[in-house]
């Protein structure tokens, strides 16, 4: 079992507002202080979906990516996982188009079309019934884009099918470098959410040599880290999936997360990594 534990912050993702939670990041300044504030806490890892930082809403705008992507690189040396899922209904091209350009350390592949919805988990009412496209052409060529330049791809798994269509694209010699990166999403209205069993199978699902994370929605988050802190894979938190620091309190931002499950993880003493062990644990390309 590894003693160091990557920790990535997720900093906005494409639902979560400023009207739940104020510490949402909007404007690329916003984006930066967390990054770094992410950073000192212990995060080696950003991820990032850009805001446009009027309405708040995702983005697939080069410059608005550019901003956050540069100032937190001239402010720290976190690594950069930018999402090419964006948002919702944003078209393929702009799904991908930000790669080439911006050559993050990682990029997040998603797996497989799937619901994906926002819900009401108590009374089972649907607020946003979406479908979240990704079908095996898409997944190949956004893999193709991600080898051409290096990108490590963070292949976003919700269900035990996804780890299968990727072990399927695998076939294609080349598609991938060896070894891959999963990150296991629990707690998706349309994917499976946090059961110590479940992410038991995940894990002995993925080739012996691949390394790991994880990520919940809300509650899931906490249940899901905490279960990868003792079975020795690596972490996501941050205000794109889970609101809040404890019960209902709201996090006064996604580096308050990224401080508690730091402890979380000292307590079993594994320690966070350095963006520098981060990119050696992950087997990513050096940079210049
Ligand atoms: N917010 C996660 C549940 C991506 O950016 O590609 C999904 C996610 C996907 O992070
Ligand atoms: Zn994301």
């Amino acid at each position: 079992m590894p003693d160091k534990v990557v920790i990535t912050a997720a900093l906005a993702g494409a639902a979560t507002r400023k009207e739940q939670n104020p510490n949402v990041p909007y404007t690329a300044e916003e984006f930066i202080e967390e990054a770094v504030k992410c950073y000192e806490k212990g995060a080696a890892v950003v991820h990032i979906h850009a805001r446009d930082p009027e309405t708040g809403m995702p983005t697939a705008d080069l410059d608005a990516i550019g901003a956050i992507v540069n100032g937190i690189k001239e402010r720290c040396p976190i690594l950069i996982n930018l999402s090419t899922a964006i948002g919702a209904g944003v078209p393929e091209k702009l799904r991908i188009h930000h790669i080439p350009e911006f050559k993050p350390d990682l990029a997040s592949l998603n797996s497989g079309t799937m619901n994906f919805a926002l819900a009401d988990h108590k009374t089972g009412d649907i607020w946003f019934d979406f479908v979240f496209e990704n079908k095996f052409d898409m997944v190949k060529k956004f893999a193709k884009v991600m080898k051409e330049n290096k990108v490590k791809p963070e292949c976003e798994v919700y269900d035990i099918g996804h780890v299968h269509n990727i072990l399927l694209l695998r076939r294609n010699a080349g598609l991938f470098e060896e070894p891959m990166h999963f990150n296991f999403v629990f707690g998706v209205a349309g994917g499976i959410k946090f059961r110590m069993d479940y992410l038991v199978a995940f894990v002995n699902s993925i080739p012996a040599d691949a390394t790991w994370c994880v990520c919940g929605v809300g509650p899931n988050s906490w249940q899901a880290n905490m279960a990868a802190i003792v079975m020795g894979g690596h972490l996501r938190v941050g205000l794109e999936d889970n609101l809040y620091i404890s019960g209902k309190e709201l996090a006064e931002g996604s580096w308050q997360q990224v401080a508690k499950i730091a402890d979380m993880a000292r307590m079993l003493d594994r320690e966070p990594a350095t963006p520098d062990e981060a990119r050696s644990i992950l087997n990513l390309p050096q940079r210049d």
